[in-house]
């Protein structure tokens, strides 16, 4: 019933697998390159499924009104968990709930979008900066955001510490972490989100969800 469109290496795709897992629902990959034949992302084929041109993309072919398409990471997981609630990806308590999409949202619309495979292309390709600047580029906006959510973490100490399922911001942060030691950043600046990321990647919602384990891995 669910498909996911999606890349292995894709950090958005991968915050849709791990909520999927951690949701225990059943659904079906199909690869997106986005390097190869100048980024399968841009054809045709794929356009007409999804104009954005980006992953990920899920279909679910099972509700009231047929088949239909959702792009959008976080609108994919909002949809989750309100078609799928149990067990829930966001806090039931409203200030809870609104310091989880906070953190979550400054990842996903204000660090990721920085340094995304378009961004640092066109960083390249079209305004000739060279390799160096480009990652100097990518670790300001790296560590701009994840400053601001080490920080924000302050106040999830107590919940860390009860062991509260992880959900919504644990998807955003383990791939964006991912993401950053593929970049070979410094990570030591944010005890917080290390401590958070290895508690999650020990589960195997997340294991299931990491890159590599993916069928299109290395490809
Ligand atoms: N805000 C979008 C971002 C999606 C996105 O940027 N996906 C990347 C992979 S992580 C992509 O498809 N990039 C293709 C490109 O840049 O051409 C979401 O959360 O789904």
């Amino acid at each position: 019933m669910l498909t996911l469109y999606g890349y292995w290496r894709s950090s958005a795709a991968y915050r849709v697998r791990i909520a999927l897992n951690l949701k225990g629902l059943a659904y079906r990959q199909v690869p997106v390159h986005l390097v190869k034949e100048g980024g399968q992302q841009h054809a045709d084929a794929y356009k007409t499924l999804n104009p954005q041109e980006l992953v990920p993309l899920l279909v679910d072919a099972g509700t009231d009104q047929g088949e239909v398409r959702i792009a959008q990471s976080l609108a994919i997981l909002e949809y989750l968990d309100e078609v799928f609630p149990v067990p829930a990806l966001l806090p039931s308590d409203p200030v809870r709930r609104a310091q989880v999409r906070a953190l979550a949202l400054h990842i996903a619309c204000d660090l990721h979008p920085l340094n995304n495979l378009r961004v640092l292309q066109y960083l390249s390709a079209e305004l000739g900066v060279s390799d160096e600047a480009k990652n100097a580029w990518y670790r300001h906006w790296l560590h701009t955001g994840l400053a601001a959510v080490e920080q924000g973490l302050a106040v999830f100490d107590e919940r860390l510490s009860l062991g509260e399922r992880p959900g919504y911001l644990e998807a955003c942060l383990v791939p964006q972490i991912y993401n950053a030691q593929r970049f070979s950043c410094d990570l030591e600046a944010y005890p917080r989100i290390l401590c958070m990321v290895a508690r999650c990647e020990a589960l195997d919602a997340f294991k299931q969800a990491a890159p590599e384990a993916q069928p299109d891995a290395q490809l």
